[in-house]
């Protein structure tokens, strides 16, 4: 159906095309706006995909391109992108089409494009041989003290022995990662998720890709079981949550709505809370949050809604791979947990007109809110450390808004101390061993070359660490502690290696836009330093 559809847009491009080569070579703005679509048949559907959802080269939908500056997307139609395959079209195509272009892949495809669980089994591939790979890896290193650096410049991910701080592989992953890769309780898998939807199943012992899906066209982020055996991947587009296997066979989707099937909702993030065995999951545009159990002696759901509780009649719904609904007052956009997992800090991003942030604290036992949270602008809990100090523990979390880090006590939900920095900044990290916590302030035109080194015992910055001119951002320590690496967040960047006692730089790795690295030792240990 599908493909018969494609053939008569093909053949409606080449009539078109047929009648008015010469004209489209002169096109005016607004016959290049109504050639849009024919455009894009004719150069971009065979990589993009016939309905933008994406093939080789990535979806181009609303909902994909909201990080892409128009004047981006035109640069990039014009000129094409670096060490990619997406080749430039200036020499083809007049400037009033590239601008037509550029502007209708922003609009929205109607209809809406689908993407159905049929759809999801059959994007499934794997690599013949590779699940019955030996259990040893193929490198010598430390497998525990690897590293996993996601390249965004060009799309690649790097292994890093770190030890040596030597590039054990380099591998092509998927247009645009986003969030942490998420390993096995072995560390010997690693899970990738693309903002176009897809997963990809690695074997970093073997270096080989098992297997990859299309849990979605937009997705937010994946998690994976503490047992290993789950995947869950939160999308945007559809508006569901997908549930896996550690093969990478779906299991099943779940609407994102709410119970009356009324109101549906984009998937904020999901995350695995180990202790509690359950999948906790955020929604954007309803104010829930589910906790999905998978484990199998899971207490059967009483979802919390008055008319779940009709005469006190027990539901039917095993508690097992089925949502138990927190209902709140405001949808959460971002979140964080305590390191026993029994309280969810989330946050509300404030509204177009600036009003409605918010910040809470929701327990999960009793699925209620138990606390405000008292952060002003545009806290970024999700990128939050916990560490000990002056026997309470404490919440570290960076602001987008504003160059300040909130440190709230997790007993009494109190703000304990807003720490300055030069600049708003994303993320934050540290390391049981460290006795610093390593902030950035990458979101500020003039402070983002500066990482703000924060003494966790004073709560006051005690250093800088500068990359004059560059970004300087997103921290990683070493199984140890002793080593931070930084990456310089730059197309000609590099993964740059401090000694963390005395800060000074020991080794720099060239990397392109090196955003994310993830240390399997610190990961599966789920380090109260970095995220999980
Ligand atoms: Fe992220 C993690 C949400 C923009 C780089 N980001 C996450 C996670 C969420 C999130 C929910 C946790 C997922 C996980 O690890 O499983 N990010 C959002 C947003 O809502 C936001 C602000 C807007 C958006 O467009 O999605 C956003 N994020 C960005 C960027 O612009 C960044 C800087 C560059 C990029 O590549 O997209 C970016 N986000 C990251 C990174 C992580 C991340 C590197 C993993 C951090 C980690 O160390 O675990």
């Amino acid at each position: 159906m599908r493909r018969r559809a494609l053939k008569l847009l093909l053949a409606a491009a080449v009539v078109w095309i047929g009648w008015d080569v010469a004209h489209a070579q002169a096109a005016s703005e607004p016959a290049a706006a109504l050639a849009a679509p024919v455009l894009y048949t004719t150069h971009c559907a065979a990589c993009h995909g016939a309905q933008r959802t994406g093939a080789m080269g990535p979806a181009l939908l609303p909902e994909s391109l909201e990080r892409l500056r128009p004047a981006e997307a035109r640069k990039v139609i014009a000129q094409g992108r670096p060490a990619t395959q997406m080749a430039g079209f200036a020499d083809k195509l007049s400037a009033a089409e590239i601008d037509a272009l550029a502007a209708w892949v922003y609009q929205p495809v109607n209809p809406a494009p689908a993407w159905s669980e049929a759809d999801i089994r059959a994007s499934r591939e794997e690599t013949p041989g590779a699940a019955k790979l030996p259990a040893k890896p193929v490198w010598r290193a430390d497998p525990m003290n690897l590293f996993v650096v996601v390249e965004g410049g060009d799309h690649h991910v790097s292994l890093v022995d770190g030890d040596r701080f030597e590039v054990i592989h380099r591998f092509a992953s998927r247009y645009a990662l986003h969030g942490g890769p998420k390993f096995t309780p072995d560390g010997r898998y690693v899970f990738f998720g693309s903002r176009d939807g897809w997963i990809t199943k690695y074997d970093l012992w073997n270096l080989t890709v098992v297997a990859e899906v299309r849990a979605g066209l937009n997705m937010r982020n994946i998690a994976v079981s503490g047992d290993g055996r789950w995947v869950m991947a939160a999308n945007y587009l559809p508006k569901t949550v997908a549930l896996f296997d550690a093969e990478l066979k779906l299991v099943k989707t779940i609407p994102a709505q709410t119970l009356d099937g009324k109101q549906a909702s984009r998937v904020s993030a999901v995350y695995d809370a180990a202790p509690r065995h359950s999948f906790v999951v955020a929604m954007k545009d309803i104010p829930e949050v589910w906790e999905i159990s998978y484990d199998p002696k899971a207490e059967p759901i009483h979802d919390g809604y008055v008319h779940d509780y009709k005469m006190g009649e027990a539901i039917a719904t095993p508690g097992f791979l089925n949502p138990r609904r927190t209902v709140l007052d405001e949808p959460l956009d971002d979140f964080f947990f305590d390191q026993g997992y029994r309280h969810l800090l989330g946050a509300t991003r404030p509204k177009a007109d600036g009003q409605g942030a918010s910040a809470q604290v929701v327990n999960l036992d009793i699925r209620r809110k138990v606390a405000d949270l008292p952060i002003a602008g545009m806290p970024h809990l999700g990128s939050g450390i916990t560490f000990g100090w002056n026997g309470t523990t404490v919440l570290a979390s960076p602001n987008l808004k504003g160059g300040a880090i909130d440190v709230i006590d997790m007993k009494t939900w109190k703000p304990v101390k807003t720490i300055p920095t030069p600049g708003p900044g994303f993320f934050m990290r540290s390391h049981e061993a460290t006795p610093y916590a390593w902030t950035d302030s990458m979101m500020s035109p003039t402070a983002k070359d500066t990482l703000t080194l924060i003494d966790k015992a004073t709560l006051s910055p005690v250093a800088t660490i500068r990359e004059p001119g560059k970004t300087l951002a997103h921290v990683e320590f070493t199984k140890d502690g002793r080593y931070a690496l930084a990456s310089v967040w730059e197309l000609d960047g590099a993964l740059v290696v401090y000694d963390a006692r005395t800060l000074k730089e020991v080794k720099r790795l060239p990397m392109s836009k090196p955003v994310g690295k993830y240390n399997v030792w610190n990961k599966i240990t789920r380090s109260e330093g970095t995220s999980h």
